[in-house]
Parts: structure tokens; C-alpha cells; sequence
């Protein structure tokens, strides 16, 4: 894996491994992030854009529904939950001074539209597209302290 890779999850697909700059290059529009975050700083990329051209790529027909939520994941195992309809506007953050993100990399989201800025997740190493119909709504954020079995076995 790279060192400043992203993993994109999505629903009835396997995961695949992005950059910033290859994500930034696919998403159409970039702009300075203070056009939607006051005193916001460095380039900025719209997420709801990027998202458009990157089911086009991977062949995810109109007829497979728009996710429920945006679940984030970040380097030191913070993540937050992201209802669809809070995403308007959402802009990842992926270069500042003309370099890669220093401490917030490989990239940061901001939900300008979310309920809370909790949910702006610096240090993003997953996005996870999923459909979770049940959750419609529900936003949520905080530190992973749940492990799955196999997670378990390797920290033994
Ligand atoms: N990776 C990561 N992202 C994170 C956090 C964190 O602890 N780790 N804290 C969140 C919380 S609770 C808030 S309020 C904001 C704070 O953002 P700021 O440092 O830009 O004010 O970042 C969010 N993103
Ligand atoms: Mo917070």
C-alpha cells in the first residue's frame, strides 16, 4: 500500500486503493477550501464531485441507489458516520501551501452541512460508501474501540 493511500469501500464492490492526487485529478473543480470553510486553508475538491466521476470509472450504474452514509476512517482510529443528506457542499481538503497535507494527511474532510464539526475527520485513510438504510440520518463520531475477531488475533 502506499504510504499516502485511501482506501475507497463501496457497497457491492471491492475496495480500491486511491491517492490525493489521483483523487483530486478525477474530481472536476479545484478551489481554495475558504470558499466553503471560514479562514479554511489550502486546495480543496468538491467530495459529491469526486464521488459522480469515480462510480462513472468504476462502471456503478444509475441504477445501484445512492449511499446512506459516508463512513470516515482516520490514521490514529477516529471515524465518523455521515448521513448522504448532510454531505452537500462537503470538500476534502488534499494540498495546503502547494504541498501534501502535513499533519492532516493524506487528506481531511470538511462537512460544512454537517451537524456537528466533529465530523470534519482529519488524517482520512477509508472512505467507506454504505447503504444502511436502518441509520437513515444518524450521524456519529468518536474513537473505534471495537475490534472484530480477526483484528483480535493480531494484536495478541
Ligand atoms: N483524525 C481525527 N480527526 C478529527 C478528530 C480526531 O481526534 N482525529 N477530532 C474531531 C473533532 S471532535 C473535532 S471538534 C474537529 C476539530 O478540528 P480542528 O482541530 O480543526 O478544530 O476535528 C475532528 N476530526
Ligand atoms: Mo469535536
Amino acid at each position: 500500500m502506499l504510504p499516502n493511500a485511501i482506501m475507497i469501500h463501496h457497497y457491492g464492490m471491492e475496495p480500491i486503493e486511491t491517492t490525493p492526487e489521483e483523487m483530486a485529478a478525477i474530481a472536476g473543480r479545484l478551489f481554495p477550501l475558504s470558499e466553503v470553510i471560514q479562514d479554511g486553508a489550502g486546495e480543496a475538491f468538491d467530495l459529491l464531485a469526486w464521488y459522480s466521476a469515480w462510480r462513472n470509472r468504476n462502471g456503478i450504474g444509475d441504477e445501484v441507489p445512492l449511499p446512506s452514509h459516508l463512513q470516515v476512517e482516520a490514521a490514529d482510529t477516529f471515524e465518523a458516520v455521515i448521513p448522504w443528506e448532510q454531505l452537500g457542499d462537503s470538500a476534502v481538503q488534499y494540498r495546503v501551501d502547494d504541498a501534501p497535507l502535513a499533519k492532516n494527511g493524506p487528506i481531511r474532510l470538511y462537512v460544512p452541512n454537517g451537524s456537528s464539526d466533529c465530523l470534519n475527520v482529519k488524517r482520512v485513510i477509508a472512505c467507506r460508501f454504505v447503504n444502511k438504510e436502518e441509520n437513515r440520518g444518524e450521524a456519529s463520531y468518536g474513537f473505534k474501540n471495537t475490534f472484530s475477531p480477526q483484528e483480535m488475533r493480531l494484536k495478541r
